[in-house]
């Protein structure tokens, strides 16, 4: 970054170091822009207001000021995870900060890289209850993988570079920078590059040796062997790596909800995603396998069901960059912990001294797989209400829009829809709250990846109860021309807790009617909000007029279009293994397979 892009106009060196002296504040804007940061996401106030003023001066960094902190957390969560750079946001003190708590809590539970900078009260007033005064560093220390207080200004860029580098490398996630306000007024030297000191931060990226050799032996002797390949791979962009050792071994292939893209769906080795909503393929590969090969997956409980009963003849390589992941739910019989990128090259040529580039026989393993793949594909029923079908509006906007473009979901039945019906090519496409789930997530999300890869496609592909907690953020996206797309999978109801009151309380739809999609009830009225906004805004009723409003939808790209698709309450997301029910569920799924009118 050349220098005549700062924002700072350094004072003279102070004597004796030639050092120019900033403001805390202007180090904070300086040392982002020489991290290369070109975009972030807040919102300002009093505890973090020095550091606003330098920032309007910068032409290296474009601040995109959200409606509420909560989408400058999750713009700067699509901003990474569309793009693998470092997602930046930043708020004021007290209750600015704690609106960023869920999505710190997210970006952590989904290990992405993210750094918040929040302001604090003047460090003599901490402890003392002052205006706006919240110990987020002790809030957050639980979901971050560091929370740094700066009390001097000279600490600043170094506790900036430092947020910097732990978010970005290891496991990515959410680190936190709180600096006083006193610290962003006070003068200090401004050296750069500073001296990062982390002991005890020394991630692990290249793997034992011998473990490799030991992962090589069991994948060449396996004969029901399954690569079981979670987000990791897509954090640590080893998409080609994974594509190489997965037709050297000729395995199949599953990827989690979190690693969706990884490896491309179009591949005859994929079996899909696995889970509680995973195809049968997928769910009974893991389920029936001799040997699991997991790669940056955690064994979430959502895939393992009873993780007790949990592949119960398979054993298990386990690769991870977090040691604490490892062996974690199941015993790892070898466990590796490495960075995806380097294990698997290493492992692919470690697999083919030991095959000698033959792969290993398992036709038998394939039948039963193809078979499975034969008996139970995807698909969904038509409702009987007359509304639209959300598996076939989802499947529609992929088939439009293509593999080129970054998918945000929500989270509900439209997310495991979306999961399901969209083909997926690439890595960084699917972009979805997995592990805490956060209702919310999509829009920001969705404008965070667009800033980040503005030449993209991108929707967000919502449900209309995940679309009300943050679709304020559509006037951040209209004022600053950022041109997303909105699906609103209207079904008028908290879906996903719909469906589970269908199956699991007897129909009892206790305060899952959000009203938003009736005949004579829309509230709030999805178009008009959206016009209010200053988007386009659709409406969709009909299965003959989904084609014409995408389309429509793709051609505009002068604001963010909004399109509210009215689909019926009652479809479900199929396959589902219940909670707590054994994955050897071949029979269940047998007993409850759904009358499909249509594949997808
Ligand atoms: C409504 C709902 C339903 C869901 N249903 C399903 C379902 O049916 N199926 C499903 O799969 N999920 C489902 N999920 C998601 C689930 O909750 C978990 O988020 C998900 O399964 C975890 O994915 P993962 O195992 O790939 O791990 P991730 O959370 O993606 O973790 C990635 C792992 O990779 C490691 N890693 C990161 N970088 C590297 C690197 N460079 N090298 C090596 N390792 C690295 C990390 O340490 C971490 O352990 C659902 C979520 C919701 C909200
Ligand atoms: C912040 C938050 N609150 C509550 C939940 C529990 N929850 C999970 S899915 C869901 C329903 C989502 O409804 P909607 O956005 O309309 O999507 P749908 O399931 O109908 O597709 C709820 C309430 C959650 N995941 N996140």
């Amino acid at each position: 970054m050349s220098s005549d892009t700062s924002a700072a106009v350094p004072r003279p060196p102070a004597r004796g170091s030639s050092a120019p002296v900033l403001t805390g504040a202007e180090a904070v804007v300086r040392s982002l822009e020489l991290l290369g940061v070109t975009d972030v996401f807040g919102l300002p106030g009093g505890a973090i207001l020095p550091v606003y003023d330098p920032l309007m001066d910068s032409s290296a960094l474009r601040h995109v000021l959200v409606r509420h902190e909560q989408g400058a957390g999750h713009a700067a969560e699509g901003y990474a995870a569309a793009s693998n750079k470092v997602g930046v946001a930043i708020a004021t003190s007290g209750p600015g900060a704690t609106n960023l708590v869920t999505a710190i809590a997210d970006a952590y539970m989904d290990s992405v890289p993210i750094v918040c900078i929040t302001g604090q009260v003047f460090s003599n007033l901490m402890g003392t209850d002052a205006f706006q005064e919240a110990d987020i560093v002790g809030i957050t220390m639980p979901i971050t993988k560091h929370s740094f207080l700066v009390k001097d200004a000279a600490d600043i860029p170094g506790a900036i570079a430092a947020a910097y580098e732990i978010a970005g490398t290891g496991r990515p996630g959410p680190v936190l920078v709180d600096i006083t306000k006193d610290a962003q007024q006070a003068e200090a030297p401004f050296v750069w590059p500073p001296k990062i000191d982390l002991p005890g931060y020394r991630p692990v990226t290249k793997a034992h040796g011998k473990q490799i050799q030991a992962a090589a032996q069991l994948l060449a002797g396996a004969s029901k062997p399954v690569l079981y390949v979670g987000g990791g791979v897509i954090r640590s962009q080893a998409s080609a790596e994974l594509l190489a050792l997965a037709e050297a071994t000729g395995a199949p292939v599953v990827t989690t909800l979190m690693a969706r893209g990884a490896f491309p769906d179009s591949h005859a080795q994929h079996l899909g995603m696995p889970g509680m909503h995973g195809t049968v393929p997928a769910v009974l590969a893991l389920q029936e396998a001799d040997l699991l090969v997991s790669l940056g997956a955690r064994f979430d409980d959502r895939v393992t069901g009873k993780a007790a009963l949990f592949a119960p003849n398979a054993k298990v390589v386990h690769v991870d960059i977090d040691p604490a992941e490892i062996s974690k739910i199941r015993s790892a019989d070898v466990p590796i912990v490495g960075d995806l990128r380097d294990v698997l090259v290493d492992l692919g040529a470690a697999f083919q001294a030991v095959t000698g580039g033959a792969r290993p026989d398992i036709t038998d393993w394939w039948a039963f797989l193809d078979g499975l793949r034969d008996e139970f594909p995807l698909g969904y029923a038509q409702p009987t209400d007359g509304l639209l079908s959300p598996q076939y509006v989802i499947s529609r906007i992929g088939e439009l829009t293509g593999p080129e473009g970054v998918y945000a979901a929500g989270v509900g039945q439209h997310q495991m829809w979306a999961a399901q019906f969209i083909k997926y090519e690439r890595p960084n496409a699917w972009l979805n709250s997995g592990g805490a789930g956060t209702m919310g997530y999509s829009v920001p999300a969705a404008m965070g990846a667009k800033v980040a890869e503005p030449d993209r496609v991108v929707w967000a592909i919502d449900g209309d109860g995940c679309f009300q907690m943050t679709n304020q953020e559509l006037a951040t996206c209209v004022i600053n021309n950022i041109p997303i797309k909105v699906a609103i999978i209207n079904n008028s109801s908290l879906g996903m807790v719909r469906q589970w009151q269908t199956l699991f309380y007897n129909g009892r739809y206790s305060n899952t009617d959000l009203n938003t999609g009736h005949d004579t009830i829309r509230i709030p009225d999805f178009v008009k909000l959206a016009e209010a906004y200053g988007c386009m805004a659709l409406r969709v009723e009909k299965e003959e007029d989904v084609d014409a409003a995408i389309r429509t939808a793709l051609e505009t790209n002068d604001r963010p279009v909004v399109i509210d698709f009215v689909v019926s309450a009652d479809a479900m997301v199929w396959p589902m293994v219940p909670q707590g029910v054994s994955n050897s569920y071949i029979q269940y799924a047998r007993d409850h397979a759904p009358k499909f009118d249509e594949e997808a």
